[in-house]
């Protein structure tokens, strides 16, 4: 049985794919000319004029898009519409500094829904599904994500959003929740709390589609065997419209893109060369159909491979490896974008310096973090306030910034190990990029 939700795309033969994506490359390159000045400056600079751009064949003449411009150019620099054709935004984890906000028209929203419902159906969901939505709602692309695709796929849609576990227990139970998605690491906390509450005979989950986070294969194998289903990989990023940019299909082995949608290329993060085929570097993409915020060779910082080797489901888009690092110090925590330099910014602020540390580790399947830092000489002098005190307010401050409970132990002057060389800020035990 093969599970597409369009076959007529999913399984285009590749000269016909190429095409469709040469003809819509070039509009999509003429779009952005014609309507976003920050681009037309771009290709002016590049010396690049729209009609050079032919096809996939020329799209190495366009320049690459990063994360910084996207920060300077904050909120409406990459607008490829007139704001009131724009029905939604997005947003990333970040902090004021590091925000991006993306922006939908409802034909962007569409393509969104429709590569979310691709993915449903590739994890065998149908219009009889009942779909538990368990990622974050509101300015997280999760939720919105997998709730959009799970109407189009006709499917009863749970919007639970994240957290309250008794509560999605409870819905799992009398509404027969068949398929859930969330991150691999919640989809673990849940598969335990199940075991613990011996409740697996009531649970009639017979698949998951887990992403956002990077997770193994040892993961995988865990949560498919306490939660008896079958796990499937979900990729996808805010600036590209969120999840389902890519996702596995029944074989498991790797993530197709939607490349009617996204034109994936890998490239050396160093010299920005395009690599071949299988080559490990950083994937970039660029947006051939989205209209509010198209970007054009945009670098993700997720370092992968992509291949193009039949895959025996049918589907002929490309298949990328789950990510296997990133060429950034980006971390993903418990589900959120982490930065060292936003652990930094809150200890800086609380008139720390900067001799801190930030251990992260996976125990039991879920991240923990903690900062370590060290008071300074006058605070330690200082008796007046309690260490416990000034822990207390650090985790606060952490966690407005982030979003997520950190760990706080602050530390006598001169506990930190002094490197020789560069500071060895972050201990990441996790080992996730196997
Ligand atoms: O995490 C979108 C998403 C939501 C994907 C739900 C899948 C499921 P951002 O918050 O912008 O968007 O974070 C994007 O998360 O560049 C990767 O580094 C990481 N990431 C996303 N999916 C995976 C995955 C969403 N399946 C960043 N495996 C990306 C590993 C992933 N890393």
């Amino acid at each position: 049985m093969k599970n597409y939700f369009q076959p007529e795309i999913e399984t285009m033969p590749l000269e016909e794919l190429q095409a469709l994506q040469s003809e819509r490359l070039v509009k999509q390159v003429q779009h952005v000319y014609e309507n976003v000045p920050y681009y037309r400056q771009k290709l002016d600079e590049a010396g690049v004029k729209p009609e050079d751009i032919k096809g996939i064949d020329d799209l190495t003449k366009l320049p690459f898009t990063n994360k910084d411009e996207l920060r300077d150019q904050y909120p409406y620099g990459f607008l490829g519409v007139p704001l009131d054709q724009c029905v939604r935004i997005q947003s990333t984890s970040g902090t004021t500094g590091r925000r991006v906000v993306a922006f939908y028209t409802q034909e962007d929203i569409d393509v969104w829904d429709e590569c979310c419902a691709r993915a449903i159906v590739a994890a065998g969901g149908t219009k009889d599904d009942v779909v538990h939505v368990c990622y974050g709602y509101g300015l997280f692309t999760g939720g919105p994500g997998l709730n959009g695709g799970s109407h189009k796929v006709g499917s009863l849609t749970l919007p639970m959003s994240s957290g309250n576990t008794d509560r999605q227990l409870q819905f799992m139970e009398d509404l027969g929740s068949t398929i859930i998605c969330c991150t691999p690491s919640y989809a673990a906390n849940l598969g335990e709390t199940i075991t613990e509450r011996g409740l697996k005979d009531k649970i009639k989950l017979k698949a998951g589609i887990f992403g956002a986070e990077p997770w193994t294969e040892e993961m995988r194998h865990d949560i498919e065997e306490t939660l008896g289903i079958k796990a499937y990989d979900i990729y996808g990023l805010t600036e590209i419209s969120g999840p389902g940019v890519s996702f596995e299909c029944e074989e498991q082995a790797g993530m197709h893109i939607q490349e009617d949608h996204f034109i994936a290329e890998i490239i050396n993060p160093d010299t920005g060369e395009v690599l071949p085929e299988g080559e490990v570097g950083e994937l970039v993409f660029t947006c051939i159909t989205k209209k509010a915020f198209p970007l054009i060779r945009y670098r993700t910082r997720d370092l992968c491979y992509l291949t193009r080797k039949k895959c025996s489901c049918g589907r002929t888009h490309v298949r990328m490896h789950k990510p296997m690092g990133r060429s950034d110090d980006m971390m993903v925590v418990k589900g959120v974008n982490v930065w060292p330099s936003q652990i930094e910014a809150v200890l800086l602020n609380q008139g720390y310096q900067a001799n801190y540390q930030i251990v992260v580790d996976r125990v039991n399947n879920r991240d923990t973090i903690e900062v370590q830092v060290e008071k300074t000489p006058e605070m330690a002098k200082d008796t007046s306030v309690p260490t416990e005190a000034r822990e207390k307010k650090i985790v606060a401050g952490l966690k407005s910034m982030l979003g997520i409970k950190v760990d706080v132990k602050v530390l006598a002057p001169k506990s930190i190990v002094r490197s020789e060389g560069k500071a060895v800020r972050v201990v990441d035990k996790r080992d996730l990029y196997k």
